[in-house]
């Protein structure tokens, strides 16, 4: 089974978890892709959604999901959106498709996170994967020097902006032994928009696909 297939098979699981007739947060990546896909293709009714993205928003509009402003949405039932990494406490790494910052206020909106992945996203120590940071331009060489002190290599995303008009440094050679701790410790830098780990509010429910079907792990 190739990993395309993995993903179209937890994104078909996934459908089961969206609320009737309320909110439904939604995140990005190409595995949220083929769940915005799968929602077109089964019909499923999505009262209206708040999205993490510019690109989310335009498939979840061209399938006819009424996206709404977080601005004007109370906190909502359920986040669905896949992750880079997730380890066996669901602390995850996130931000490869650079859409950290938006994710992070999503999910702290939601009452419940659901992480939709193939099985190779799970891991036993977060870091393998380089740490996504969005930072403000100005302060860019502070924080990576930041960082190197604590034991990272930052590097400069190449080409990218992000929605919100900052820059990201993925941060190789870290092994994070305790995601909590240093969640808020790179939160706290100056110029740091978003770290992309989220331990201090990981996932709820992990649904990971694999050759033999849908796990689920609560
Ligand atoms: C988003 O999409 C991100 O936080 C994460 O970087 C990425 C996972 O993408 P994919 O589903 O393409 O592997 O959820």
């Amino acid at each position: 089974m190739t990993q395309d297939e993995l993903k179209v098979m937890v994104a078909k699981a996934a459908l089961d978890y969206i609320p009737a007739g309320s909110v439904l947060g939604v995140g990005s990546g190409s595995t949220v892709m083929k769940f915005i896909e799968q929602i077109g293709i089964n019909k499923v009714p999505v009262a209206a959604a708040v999205s993490s993205s510019n690109k989310t928003t335009e498939a979840l509009k061209s399938i006819g999901v009424n996206v709404v402003d977080p601005n004007e949405t109370q906190p909502y039932d359920v986040y669905i959106d896949g992750a880079d990494e997730v380890d066996p406490n669901f602390n995850m790494i996130k931000g490869g498709g650079a859409c950290l910052t938006r994710e992070k206020i999503l999910t702290s909106m939601a009452k419940k996170f659901i992480c939709i992945v193939d099985k190779s996203k799970l891991v036993d120590t977060l870091g393998k994967f380089p740490l996504p940071v969005e930072i403000i331009p100005m302060a860019r060489e502070q924080v990576a020097r930041t960082l190197r002190a604590l034991g990272g290599e930052p590097v400069l995303r190449k080409d990218c902006i992000t929605d919100n008009g900052c820059e990201i440094l993925d941060v190789h050679g870290l092994k994070i032994t305790d995601p909590l701790a240093l969640e808020q410790k790179i939160n706290q830098i100056p110029g740091v928009v978003t770290v992309g780990l989220f331990a201090a509010k990981g996932a709820d429910i992990v649904l990971y696909a694999t050759e033999e079907g849908v796990k689920v792990l609560k």
